[in-house]
């Protein structure tokens, strides 16, 4: 791993989806890759160790839904906090938004510009907004498009953005070289994609302007919405008590996971298939059990082991032990989330000077795009 690059769309409050599936692997990850950081006196060093991790505030895809622009800055800076309050250290990464690094977007229209349409019409996401907007279809992407081509059709008003951020997606990695990107299995897709497309632009440009990137596979499994454990848990989810935010207070939590929608079998199998609450709440427990015990056994086996330790019990019991173990494994990050949120300076500060060193980098990888390209 010589860099990794992530983001993160800053359209509210992480919830423990987030948290268990990104932020508490991107602080691990920066944990790991700058294990040797040079003391603080050491510039140089402490640069080079600073820009093998680099996260990104992805406030721009956020525009692929409409955000009411009062919230746009107030979202940024929370995730930020977030972001901070889970461990990931701005002196120890580059912390940036992405829309103060116009190169993202140029480059994307760079990548807009070779990317076969066919490549997005793939992407399951897609696939899956297109059957959303069209439920006469019957989930063929050809349909899809045959809609999507009608002007009248429901499909078609879907906007432009949302079909194209993965070619988004696919710059803001290229655009810092990065030689590996972690994400949950959602994601895995459009970082094949990417690597499409910077082979593509590679041939199209005949010189190795890009690195291909490898996918980090981020090992937690989906977190469910605790209202409906059949659609994964979303920040954009306003249904009452559907989500566990890093803003919650302890009774919170408590009353959250009490009302969880379960069913009506009263004790505790893993069966995820038919019994999605209670496997929802058992994987939520097995996910901070791993980390209580300083597991470094396979998430499926601790899955096990939490499977026999509730065996038999009642389904209340899981709800109240699933609690105390949120409860207590989340207090420092909601602590420190609650105390951060507030410093509006230093968030800002830290952004700032993230996005100084975000844009360095970048600007040499445009400059070889620039000279590939001709228009240098
Ligand atoms: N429920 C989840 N369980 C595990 N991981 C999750 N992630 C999101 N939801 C869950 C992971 O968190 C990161 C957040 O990425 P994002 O904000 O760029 O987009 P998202 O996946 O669309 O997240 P949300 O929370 O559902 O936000 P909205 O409501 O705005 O769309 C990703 O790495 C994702 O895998």
């Amino acid at each position: 791993i010589t860099r990794i690059f992530s983001g993160i769309q800053p359209t509210g409050i992480p919830h423990l989806g987030n948290y268990l599936g990104t932020l508490s692997n991107w602080a691990r990850l920066q944990d790991q890759l700058t294990r040797q950081t040079p003391s603080e006196d050491c510039a140089t060093n402490a640069v080079q160790a600073r820009d093998k991790v680099i996260y990104s505030i992805a406030d721009l895809h956020a525009f692929t839904v409409p955000q009411p622009p009062k919230a746009v800055l107030k979202n940024t800076l929370d995730m930020t906090a977030s972001i901070i309050a889970c461990g990931v250290d701005p002196e120890r990464c580059v912390l940036f938004r992405q829309s103060a690094v116009p190169l993202h977007t140029e480059l994307a229209w760079m990548l807009n510009c070779i990317t076969p349409v066919g490549w997005l019409h793939k992407m399951t996401q897609w696939k899956t907004k297109l059957q959303n907007k069209n439920p006469s279809d019957h989930g063929t992407a050809s349909s899809g498009i045959d809609a999507a081509s009608d002007p009248n059709s429901e499909t078609s008003k879907l906007r432009l953005g949302l079909f194209a951020y993965p070619v988004l997606q696919a710059a803001d990695i290229l655009l810092y070289s990065a030689s590996h990107v972690p994400v949950g299995e959602d994601q895995k897709q459009h970082i094949e994609l990417t690597r499409d497309i910077a082979d593509m632009a590679n041939r199209h440009f005949k010189t190795k302007l890009f690195q291909l990137p490898d996918v980090l596979m981020t090992t937690n499994k989906r977190v469910m919405s605790l209202r409906d454990p059949t659609k994964k848990m979303s920040k954009s989810d306003k249904t009452a008590n559907a989500t566990i935010l890093l803003t919650d207070s302890d009774d919170d939590i408590r009353s959250k996971i009490r009302k969880t929608v379960t069913d009506p079998i009263d004790t505790v199998t893993y069966d995820p298939e038919n019994r999605p609450g209670v496997a929802n709440l058992l994987r939520i427990y097995s996910a901070f059990y791993q980390r209580a015990e300083n597991s470094s056994n396979a998430e499926s086996s601790a899955l096990n082991d939490v499977t026999q330790l509730f065996a038999g019990k009642k389904n209340q019991e899981l709800k109240e032990k699933t609690t105390d173990i949120v409860i207590e494994s989340t207090r420092k990050v909601r602590q420190e989330l609650k105390r951060i949120i507030k410093e509006e300076d230093y968030l800002m500060g830290c952004l700032l000077r993230g996005e100084e060193e975000a844009s360095m980098i970048a600007a040499k990888n445009w400059e070889r795009v620039k000279k590939a390209s001709g228009l240098s």
